[in-house]
C-alpha cells in the first residue's frame, strides 16, 4: 500500500489538527448513532495523538469501547477530474468511518493504514462531516488479544496480556488525497547486486489494465542523475557503479514511476516517487549478512510512547530518538510490539538504521502471567483463547505489515510475534501458516519471532520454522535477582545450549533491568541505576563468549507507560533513557561498548577474518 504523496499528479489535504471528540457510553455504536449528529466541541482532541492522557479524567483514560472523532473537511473544487480518498495512517484498534450519514469503511488492526475512495459520495467543492468511531477493545479476535468482563455495576473491564498501556485513538496522521482516475496502485521492488552492478526488479501495479498508456520507470541517484530509464510494468533495472544502501551509510535512489500516454510520452497521467535502497539480506549458517557482510545488531527494543500524546506520532520525538540512538552507537532497533508510524521507517531508510519490523502479536501467551504469579496457566491455544479467529486476524496483520513496509531498505527481518506460547500444544499449528504466508509475501527477508525468558531449547516446538533465534532474557531480574554471578552462569549455559541445538544466528532481542532514575547503590540493589549498568555489562561478557550471537537489543530504549501493577512503578523503567529522554548511568555502558569500542564493527571483522559461518 503506497503512502499518499504530493507529485505532479497527486495532492494532499492534511486532516491533522483539532477534532471534536465524544466518549460513546454504550457498547453498541448503533445505540446513539453519533455520526448522524454534529458532536459538540466541548471535548476536543489533537490528531495525531492517543486520546487517553489528553484529558484529566480517569473515565476517559480508562474507557472501554468506542470514542468518536469528528471534524469538517472539504474536497477542493479543483479535484473535479480526480479520484479522492480518505487515508488513516492508523486507528487503534478498530475504526468505523462515516462521511455525513454514510458508513464508508471499517478497519481492524490498530497499527496499519487503511483508506477509502469517497469520489462517488462527495462532490468537488463540497464540505462534508467526517466522523470516525474508534474502539480500543481487545479480545481474542484482535491482535494484541485481551478480555472484557462486565462487572457487577455494569462497567466493562478490559484486561490484556502485554506490558504497555493500551493507548487508543487516532495516533497517526489523517489525510484527504487525490490521485488520477487511472493511477499507480502499488510498487514492488527487490534488489540485488553483482560486484558493482546493482539490480532492481520492479513491478508497477496500476488501478486499471493499461490501454493507451505505458509505464515509464526512472532511477535517479543522489546527484540527480538518471541512471536507468525503462518502460513496462515489470522489468529489471541494471545500474553500473552501484552505491549500496549500507547500515550506517544509507544511499537512496529515487524510483520515479510514471503512467504516460502511449501516443505522447510527455503526457504524464500519474507520477509516484519511491526512495529505494539497493541491498541484500540473507542468513547463512550462524551469520546474518547485509550485502554479503556479517552484521552485528546493536540497539534496542523500542516503543512508540511519550508524555501526554501516548502513542501519538510526533516528528520531533522521533528525530530526537534517532539522534540519541546515534549518540549511543545503536545501529538498529525492533519495532516492539507493533508496526510503527511510516515516518519512522522513512527516517531509518534515509539514515542507514536497521529495523526488525514486528506485528502487534504480543501477549499470545497465558503462561507468562500465570508463571510470574505461580498459578497454573490455562492453555493459550484453545477455543476460548488463541483460536482460528485470532489466527485469521494475525494472518491479516502480516499481510498489512508486509504490504506497507516491503520496500523499505531499513527493514531486514519480519518478527511475526513476541513471546508467543511457543512450547505449548497448538503452537505449531498456529504458527506454521503464519510463517508460510510471510515467506510467500516476501521471499527476500528472514523471518523470526521472539521467545520468552522461560523457553527451553528442548521444549520449543516452532524454532525450526524460523531463520534467526530471537531470545528475550531476564536472568538477574525476573530470576536470580541481585545475583549476577549466578545469572551469568545460567545465561551462558543456556545460550550455548541454543547454539549447539541450532546452527542459526542468535539475537538477544530483549535483556534489561528496571532502574529508577536517581537511585544509586554500590551494592547490587534492584532498581538502582548501578545495578542496571552491571546487569548489562554481565550480559555483554557472555555475548562475547558465545559465537552464534549476532546482536544485542536492550529492553528498552526509554521508560514507557503500562497499566498499574505491583511490578511497575509509574510504568516500565527498563529504559536506558527516562521517558523524558534523559540518560541513565547505563547509557554510558552502552555508549562505551557500541560507540567507543565499536563492538559491531569488531565482531564483523572477526567473523570475516576467521570466515566463521560464512
Ligand atoms: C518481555 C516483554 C516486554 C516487557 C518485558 C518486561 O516482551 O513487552 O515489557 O518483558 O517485563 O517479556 O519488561
Amino acid at each position: 500500500m503506497l503512502k499518499p504523496q504530493v507529485s505532479s499528479t497527486r495532492q494532499i489535504c492534511p486532516l491533522d489538527g483539532i477534532w471534536n471528540f465524544a466518549v460513546h457510553k454504550e457498547p453498541d455504536l448503533e445505540d446513539d448513532k453519533l455520526w448522524t449528529q454534529t458532536i459538540s466541541s466541548q471535548l476536543q482532541v489533537p490528531v495525531p495523538s492517543s486520546y487517553n492522557d489528553i484529558f484529566v479524567d480517569a473515565k476517559i483514560r480508562d474507557h472501554v469501547g468506542w470514542v468518536v472523532y469528528q471534524r469538517d473537511a472539504i474536497v477542493p473544487h479543483t479535484w473535479s477530474l480526480e479520484r479522492y480518498c480518505l487515508r488513516f495512517d492508523a486507528a487503534t484498534h478498530v475504526a468505523r468511518v462515516y462521511v455525513n450519514e454514510h458508513f464508508v469503511l471499517a478497519h481492524s488492526g490498530g497499527y496499519t493504514p487503511f483508506e477509502c475512495d469517497i469520489t462517488d459520495i462527495v462532490k468537488p467543492g463540497q464540505r462534508f462531516r467526517l466522523t470516525v468511531a474508534v474502539s480500543n477493545e481487545l479480545t481474542w479476535e484482535s491482535i494484541p488479544p485481551g478480555k472484557i468482563e462486565v462487572m457487577a455495576n455494569g462497567d466493562r473491564k478490559q484486561t490484556y496480556y502485554h506490558d504497555f498501556f493500551n493507548y487508543a485513538g487516532l495516533a497517526r496522521s489523517v489525510y484527504l488525497y487525490s490521485k488520477p482516475q487511472i493511477s499507480i496502485q502499488d510498487i514492488f521492488i527487490t534488489t540485488n547486486f553483482q560486484e558493482n552492478t546493482g539490480l532492481v526488479d520492479y513491478v508497477i501495479e496500476t488501478s486499471h489494465p493499461l490501454e493507451g498508456a505505458d509505464v515509464r520507470v526512472r532511477l535517479i541517484d543522489e546527484n540527480e542523475q538518471c541512471v536507468y530509464d525503462g518502460r513496462g510494468q515489470k522489468s529489471r533495472a541494471v545500474i553500473g557503479n552501484v552505491r549500496l544502501w549500507q547500515p550506517g551509510g544509507a544511499y537512496l535512489y529515487q524510483l520515479r514511476a510514471e503512467l504516460i500516454s502511449s501516443s505522447d510520452p510527455n503526457t504524464v497521467i500519474d507520477s509516484y516517487e519511491l526512495p529505494i535502497g539497493i541491498r541484500t539480506v540473507e542468513v547463512v549458517g550462524n551469520r546474518f549478512l547485509i550485502n554479503g557482510n556479517p552484521f552485528y545488531f546493536t540497539g534496542f527494543g523500542k516503543h512508540e510512547d511519550s508524555l501526554i500524546r501516548g502513542k501519538g506520532h510526533d516528528n520531533a520525538t522521533m528525530i530526537h530518538d534517532f539522534h540519541l540512538m546515534d549518540w549511543i552507537g545503536a545501529n538498529s532497533f525492533r519495532t516492539a510490539h507493533y508496526p510503527y508510524a511510516e515516518e519512522v521507517y522513512e527516517f531509518a531508510d534515509r539514515h542507514g538504521i536497521v529495523v526488525i519490523d514486528e506485528t502487534a502479536a504480543v501477549g499470545i501467551n497465558l503462561g507468562i502471567i500465570a508463571g510470574v504469579f505461580g498459578f497454573k496457566a490455562p492453555p493459550t491455544f484453545s477455543a476460548e483463547s488463541a483460536n482460528e479467529k485470532t489466527q485469521h486476524t494475525h494472518l491479516q496483520a502480516i499481510r498489512e505489515l508486509v504490504s506497507r513496509d516491503k520496500n523499505h531498505p531499513s527493514v531486514v527481518m519480519w518478527c511475526i510475534a513476541n513471546e508467543i506460547a511457543s512450547a505449548e500444544a497448538g503452537a505449531r499449528e498456529y504458527m506454521e501458516p503464519l510463517v508460510k504466508l510471510t515467506r510467500e509475501l516476501d521471499p527476500t527477508r528472514p523471518v523470526c519471532f521472539t521467545n520468552m525468558a522461560f523457553s527451553k531449547v528442548d521444549k520449543e516446538v516452532v524454532t525450526d520454522l524460523f531463520d534467526v533465534l530471537c531470545l528475550n532474557r531476564y536472568y538477574g531480574w525476573y530470576s536470580q535477582m541481585g545475583d549476577l554471578d549466578a545469572a551469568e552462569q545460567i545465561l551462558e549455559k543456556e545460550l550455548r545450549g541454543w547454539q549447539e541445538a541450532h546452527d542459526k544466528p542468535i539475537i538477544i532481542a530483549e535483556y534489561g533491568a528496571d532502574a529508577h532514575a536517581g537511585l544509586h547503590s554500590v551494592l547490587d540493589v534492584a532498581w538502582s541505576e548501578d545495578y542496571q549498568s552491571r546487569f548489562l555489562a554481565m550480559y555483554h561478557r557472555v555475548f562475547d563468549r558465545v559465537d552464534n550471537i549476532v546482536g544485542e537489543h536492550v529492553w528498552n530504549f526509554a521508560d514507557f507507560h503500562c497499566t498499574s501493577s505491583m511490578t511497575r512503578v509509574d510504568g516500565n523503567k527498563k529504559g536506558i533513557f527516562t521517558r523524558e529522554r534523559r540518560p541513565k548511568a547505563a547509557a554510558q555502558v552502552l555508549r562505551r561498548r557500541w560507540k567507543e569500542d565499536g563492538i559491531a564493527a569488531r565482531k564483523a571483522t572477526l567473523t570475516n577474518e576467521t570466515g566463521m559461518g560464512v
